[in-house]
């Protein structure tokens, strides 16, 4: 006996899938009617599959009247083989083998799951009689309703076009491989700053619309105010804030899809919840869209007419059209336009609002922006929406680390490349350069200056998945080396030094006091820790390198490579013995402060002499003072004990007392905050890895054996009282073999974040341990490094693991490693020269798999 009739869904879908006997002729007006919806659904982007053994002929003469040329539909023929509607008539969904209709419902899924719609989002209706379609709705793949004729279809189909045509507000698919939910325990400031979006390098917080708190917002990256230390990212026009009436929400859920780029907030135990969900565009930089709805009587949250914008926004097209400028004309300027429309559904009252933020030192002028709004609107939310899904899932087939045997390792380490695509979303649509804050802009810790943690932390991790982004960074310094070269002038030496914090223009920003704990501190690093000037050139080297990009390193980035090598070799002081020193600066490890020979700064700085001395030859410029640089280099004192294989991290470490680091001193710890700021100096324990730093960024240019000593020497003494610190800590311990402590490392790393271990989070997302993270995976764990235009592979999986994939852009290729037990396999879109384990290199052209060779433990490296 069938069952009555479908209960109204409740919530909105992206697809429906129905039978033949729903639509065919000749079943009376409610199948008319149901060709009708389902063309008036399709016009609100939703995809449809008709399934059907008829013929192509048969269903295009019945379907293709009422559901127009537009629109995307899909159903299975005689042979039972998909076809999909196409503006020049029906054609074969591709790949896609003949078969019953259930396999026809499978592909469709497959088809959808591809453009970010997953199971939860379609809806299929079986035929009364119809076992074969509700089997494959049991299979858990889409929302299955009870069998149905055409009248109930029609009340379903009604009720998606009612939420549509009411803008009500969609949901997402609740897929636990990538939604992360509130966790815990955790301050709802921090929640703010772990569901921020962004897009063309704007982000906006994930704040509750009518209670945003006191942190700004809407950041954008390089927009700054103000001057010198104070100087900090500028509170931005607010998009999101609304008004909604009645008691305050007391418990909600906030989800955010990382497979869709999608935040969805559902207030709890309301009759009428209020519910938002919004995006920051993929595909449209700086576009902004949400949609918001409650009780329609006194919550109706779009109370306000317009968007607020702030008190100095004005308004255009009977005030539904608002727009601002925020910054002063020195400084980088943000303008936004921004529009709204309001409705209501029954009892529900609902608000939908896009906008457009643009920025830069001259942003484009107001006519474009709103222009590119009014683009948007009519493009429509609904389409809005279905482009950002389709666009995070391609990306994600790109782009992604898939460890089955950790999926909450496996979310996480999503969760980071998913704000790390955020941040490189602001080399797309702004003035070609990338300024990466402390904290993205996710919050204004630091104040949004830009640190080294951009170039040795975020760049190589951008250069893995999108290499516009990773040079619009090294951009960003090459435009400030006029400022760079002021500095180093100002402190009579030749060249080029980079501040430790850069502001706007490249100005030395880093402030002169500042809190330890609570107590007052002078802060040395703006004068002391000059390892920066290498790093920056470091990040040149290595974009030029990951991404195949030598014209790039040669020509536009060369002036880097020159001017801060000339900066190193006029800072050098040479001893009477003929060695070569840098005296008093703060190496990485921040604990120890005005230090001779930082094995760090002495090793890069190194590393940077040759470095610039290579691209002077190849360019064929400079020969005399490229001989001096690498004669210096060979001078460069690093702290090397042949007789223990270690470096000294600086001229007297040996000498200071050993702590272990237990009890209170348990890692990760700020040792400084314990011990005292005179404390810690006294002690061997440091911040993060200064030598292993070394190791992990040049391991050419450290002792030769030196890796395992070192490790067994700074490991045991490092505080990790840095954000910055587990992640390369895991990457060095991964290279050398050291998988089980890696892993260890690799989960505190991202928990620094998701669970706010050090109290931070509210001030934004620590970025460089994002690319830390994902510096531990691809460079650690997978074990690939690029080297003289070969790609470099040595895995070396955790026992915790049977099996490892990443996906990454390296030498302008879209790659793919997969690590097993015994082999693995390397999969590319254009030929590439694999060197495997130090073996001979081989050509692959498409896909190739390699034996795991055993290491010291048996085990396959
Ligand atoms: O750059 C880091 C530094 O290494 C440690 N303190 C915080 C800075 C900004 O993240």
């Amino acid at each position: 006996m069938d069952r009555a009739g479908p209960e109204p869904l409740g919530r909105t879908v992206e697809a429906v899938v129905v039978r033949w006997e729903h639509v065919q002729r000749g079943d009376g007006p409610a199948a008319l009617r149901v060709r009708h919806r389902l063309a008036a659904l399709s016009e609100h982007a939703v995809d449809l599959l008709v399934v059907t053994g008829r013929s192509a002929r048969r269903v295009e003469a019945t379907l293709a009247p009422a559901l127009g040329p537009g629109t995307r539909w899909v159903w299975p023929t005689r042979s039972g083989r998909p076809f999909v509607s196409g503006p020049d008539g029906p054609e074969p969904l591709a790949g896609v083998a003949p078969g019953p209709p259930a396999r026809a419902v499978g592909a469709f899924l497959d088809d959808l799951h591809g453009r970010g719609v997953g199971p939860g989002l379609v809806l299929l209706v079986p035929g009364r009689r119809d076992a074969e379609l509700r089997a494959a709705g049991a299979a858990g793949r889409c929302a299955t309703v009870p069998a149905a004729g055409p009248p109930e279809v029609l009340a379903l189909l009604d009720e998606q076009l009612r939420r549509r045509a009411h803008r009500r507000v969609p949901t997402v698919d609740d897929d636990p491989a990538w939604t992360v939910t509130a966790p815990a325990g955790l301050a709802r400031r921090a929640v703010d700053a772990l569901f921020g979006l962004a897009t063309g390098g704007v982000g906006t917080r994930g704040a509750a619309e009518e209670h945003p708190g006191a942190a700004p917002t809407v950041l954008a990256a390089g927009v700054y105010r103000g001057d010198g230390a104070d100087q900090e990212l500028r509170p931005l026009p607010v998009w999101t804030g609304l008004e909604v009436g009645g008691p305050a929400v007391a418990e909600e859920d906030r989800r955010l899809d990382l497979r869709t780029g999608v935040l969805l907030r559902e207030e709890r135990g309301a009759a009428v919840p209020l519910r938002t969900l919004r995006l920051a565009h993929a595909e449209r930089p700086g576009v902004v869209a949400l949609r918001a709805e409650a009780a329609h009587d006194r919550r109706h949250p779009g109370a306000a007419q317009r968007v607020p914008l702030g008190e100095r926004a004005t308004s255009s097209g009977h005030g539904r059209r608002r727009f601002a400028r925020a910054g002063d004309d020195a400084l980088d300027a943000a303008v936004v336009a921004a529009v709204q429309r309001r409705g209501r559904d029954g009892d529900v009252g609902t608000v939908e609002r896009i906008a457009r933020y643009a920025t830069g030192r001259r942003p484009p002028p107001l006519a474009e922006v709103v222009a590119d709004v009014d683009a948007a609107e009519h493009h429509g939310f609904d389409r809005l929406l279905r482009d950002q899904r389709a666009a995070w899932a391609r990306r994600w087939e790109e782009i992604d680390v898939r460890i089955p045997d950790d999926p909450a390792l496996q979310r996480a380490l999503r969760f980071c490349l998913f704000h790390l695509w955020g941040l490189a979303s602001g080399a797309h649509g702004g003035s070609g350069e990338l300024a990466i804050g402390a904290r993205g802009t996710s919050g204004r810790g630091y104040r949004g200056h830009v640190f080294w943690d951009a170039d040795v932390f975020v760049v190589p991790a951008l250069a893995a998945i999108d290499p516009d982004a990773s040079r619009a960074a090294v951009r960003h310094r090459l435009a400030r080396l006029p400022a760079a070269r002021e500095l180093a002038r100002r402190r009579g030496h030749a060249g080029a030094r980079f501040p430790w914090e850069s502001g706007a223009r490249g100005e030395d920003v880093t402030p002169a006091t500042g809190l330890l704990g609570a107590r007052p501190v002078v802060i040395r690093t703006g004068e002391l820790e000059e390892h920066v000037t290498a790093d920056v050139a470091w990040s040149a080297v290595h974009h030029a390198e990951w991404c195949r990009e030598p014209q790039f390193l040669l020509g536009p980035a060369r002036p880097l490579l020159v001017e801060t090598a000339r900066y190193w070799a006029s800072r050098c002081r040479v001893d009477d013995e003929g060695r070569a020193h840098l005296d008093h600066v703060i190496g990485p490890d921040e604990y120890h402060e005005d230090v001779d020979d930082d094995a760090y700064t002495n090793i890069l700085a190194r590393w940077n002499l040759r470095a610039a001395a290579d691209v002077a030859d190849r360019a064929g410029v400079v020969h005399d003072e490229a001989t001096r640089w690498r004669d210096l280099a060979g001078r460069l004192v690093d702290g090397l004990d042949p007789a223990t294989g270690c470096h000294a991290q600086f001229r007297g470490y040996p000498a200071r007392q050993t702590v272990a680091l237990t009890g209170r001193l348990r890692p990760p710890v700020a040792a400084d905050v314990v011990l005292g700021h005179a404390g810690v100096e006294r002690t061997q324990v440091i911040k993060q890895p200064d030598v292993l730093m070394a190791h992990h960024l040049v391991p050419a240019e450290a002792g030769p054996s030196s890796l395992l000593p070192d490790l067994d020497l700074y490991g045991p003494r490092t505080a990790h009282g840095s954000s910055l610190s587990p992640g390369i800590a895991a990457a060095v311990a991964a290279r050398a073999g050291r998988t089980d402590e890696a892993l260890e490392l690799l989960r505190t790393c991202v928990a620094l974040d998701l669970e706010d271990l050090t109290g931070t989070v509210v001030s934004g997302l620590h970025v460089a341990a994002m690319g830390a993270a994902w510096q531990a995976v691809l460079t650690g764990f997978a074990g690939v490094r690029v080297e003289h235009g070969a790609l470099h592979l040595a895995p070396r999986l955790p026992a915790a693991w049977s099996t490892v994939e990443v996906r990454f852009r390296a030498l302008g290729r879209r790659l793919r490693v997969q690590v097993d037990a015994d082999t693995t396999t390397v999969t590319t879109d254009l030929p590439v020269t694999v060197r495997y384990d130090g073996g001979p290199p081989a050509r692959v052209t498409a896909s190739a798999t390699f034996p795991r060779t055993p290491d010291a433990c048996g085990r396959p490296a």
